[in-house]
């Protein structure tokens, strides 16, 4: 594969970008080798400054469930662009598109736009502390809710005492308001709940822990944790940026039937976009500026360009759409763990929906510390010898409505060479 043009741009890039890139995972640090720069995309399909083509299986990291550049997406968004690109003004789009989110997710009774998920999230656990006044928020060891400083933290010393930074530049004082539990482990916030009695303004959590790899919610963790958080006066934050409009159109909350008090969007509601997006119940929701005193605001939110976006999207989240990606997910995940085994090569494969990730390991993936024990030098064989995949062994696999059959057979033929270079690596070890 010829990759010259993209190492080239990667070189003069690395002299003007941090690592060369806008967001780190895109750097290849963890699967090693040099980024493919993008010079087109269209359906299922990369292709990159040297012409190589690819099946993509990161579709930007979740906004594309209906591929790269649909005709009717970008007829409309050139439409719209003819009449402007933003107005820091109010328009109809923003409206329509709120309207459609609250039909689609009825707990998101006022919803409030932003652009990206950091920023939803972080303006969600703002209110649940304006809300509750109280400082503690609760996260889970291995679920990323975006880069705000509250959010870098890892299990502290004393693992129920205050978290500590995961980056420089998180003050120790912002992170010993952050405590860190275990995902699917209910008692880890039971004992939270206890050691930090009626400080804990809300629990946020990604329903389907997809930042460690996909590990969907043991039965009864959800509902567990709505219980826990009614119980002792906090608030359930669900982080949907993920899995919203994804696992199904009314994303986890219809999937798994808890309701959450706050939820945080983005990705397939920006259809590609620059989009995020917070709401939930309307009494909280009436706290956030200018109805309320908190304070939250964005020079380019609901910019009509992102609204279009948006609104072509989940106006085409058919259930045939779900159907088909489960349909596709499945036969990809089967044949591909089939082709694994027959090269006895240790895989376990996490999906929920259409979301999945292929971990390099012989027990199964139900938590954090499961994911991280996983075989991820194995993933970084896998991961060059097929290179459509995501970049970190971390991340979820995505397919979308513009995939097809024989995309999925393509990409079966190709692992099976792959997998062949994984056995033969874990034989040399
Ligand atoms: P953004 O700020 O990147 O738009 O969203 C942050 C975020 C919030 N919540 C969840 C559950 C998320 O997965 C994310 C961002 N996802 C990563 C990929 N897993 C974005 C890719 C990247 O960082 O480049």
């Amino acid at each position: 594969m010829i990759r010259t043009r993209s190492v080239r741009l990667f070189a003069r890039s690395r002299r003007n970008l941090p690592g060369g890139v806008n967001s780190p995972v895109r750097a290849f640090n963890a699967v090693g080798g040099i980024p493919c720069f993008i010079d087109r995309a269209r359906g299922s399909r990369l292709v990159d400054v040297d012409g190589n083509r690819y099946i993509d299986y990161v579709m930007s990291w979740g906004p594309l469930i209906h591929g790269h550049a649909p005709h009717g997406l970008l007829r409309e968004l050139a439409d719209v662009a003819r009449r402007g690109t933003s107005f820091g003004m109010p328009t109809a789009r923003e409206a329509d598109l709120a309207g459609l989110v609250r039909r689609l997710m009825p707990s998101v009774e006022h919803v409030r736009f932003v652009n990206s998920g950091t920023e939803a999230s972080m303006s969600a656990v703002r209110v649940a502390r304006a809300a509750t006044r109280r400082d503690k928020v609760l996260k889970f060891a291995g679920c990323y809710h975006g880069h705000a400083d509250g959010f870098l933290v890892q299990a502290g010393s004393g693992a129920l005492t205050f978290g500590t930074p995961t980056s420089p530049g998180v003050p120790r004082g912002t992170a010993a308001d952050t405590i860190v539990a275990d995902y699917n482990d209910l008692d880890s916030v039971s004992r939270a709940f206890r050691a930090h009695r009626n400080r804990v303004a809300a629990v946020i959590v990604e329903p389907v822990a997809a930042n460690m790899g996909v590990v969907p919610p043991g039965p009864g963790f959800l509902a567990g944790l709505r219980d826990l958080c009614h119980r002792h006066g906090a608030l359930l934050i669900f982080d949907e940026v993920i899995t919203g409009f994804r696992l199904a159109r009314g994303g986890a909350q219809e999937e798994f039937d808890v309701r959450a008090d706050l939820t945080c969007l983005g990705k397939i509601i920006g259809g590609g976009l620059p989009v995020g997006a917070y709401g939930g119940r309307a009494d909280l929701m009436a706290l956030v500026a200018p109805e309320g005193p908190v304070y939250q605001a964005g020079t380019l939110s609901g910019n009509p360009l992102a609204m279009t976006a948006g609104l072509w999207s989940l106006r085409q989240l058919t259930h045939a759409l779900y159907r088909r990606l489960d349909r596709l997910a499945d036969r990809l995940t089967t044949s591909l763990a089939s082709e694994a085994a027959r090269r006895d090569v240790p895989v376990h494969v996490n999906r929920a929906g259409s979301l999945f990730t292929l971990y390099f390991s012989r027990s199964p993936i139900d938590s954090y510390r499961a994911a991280v024990r996983t075989d991820t030098a194995a993933y970084a064989v896998f991961f060059r010898a097929m290179l459509d995949l995501p970049a970190s062994p971390f991340e979820a696999w995505f397919l979308s409505g513009a995939h097809t059959e024989s995309d999925v057979a393509r990409t079966v033929r190709a692992a099976r060479a792959a997998f062949t270079l994984v056995a033969a690596a874990n034989r040399r070890h």
